[in-house]
């Protein structure tokens, strides 16, 4: 009997590789009002009040802190719209995003 023709298949899978990501800083200022930021943070980030406030918080005390992170559109659009709320009401409210590590 000849050998059997046994044949086999590469076994590799395509992935797809994930987008790089950004995150969103909010820096502190000495004018905003607390109560403001709050309500930005929840409208343009979603965030619930205790989360805010402590977002707010964290900001005030050491100089920023880190909101959330995002592919590099969405970053940017919500650091613009919600930057462009505090400008709205005349306050210096001012949010950056960086490529995370
Ligand atoms: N430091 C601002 C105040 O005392 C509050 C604030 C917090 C502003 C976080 C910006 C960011 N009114």
């Amino acid at each position: 009997m000849p050998d059997p023709i046994v044949k086999t298949r590469p076994k590799t899978k395509t992935r797809t590789a994930r987008p790089p990501l950004y995150k969103v800083i909010l820096l502190n200022d000495d004018y905003t009002p607390r109560e403001f930021v709050v309500q930005v943070l929840k409208a343009v980030f979603r965030m619930g009040a205790e989360r805010a406030y402590a977002v707010m918080m964290t900001a005030h005390r050491r100089g920023a802190c880190v909101i959330a992170v995002y592919t590099r559109d969405v970053a940017e659009t919500k650091a613009k719209e919600a930057t462009d709320l505090g400008k709205q009401k005349g306050y210096p409210l001012f949010f950056t995003t960086e490529p995370e590590t």
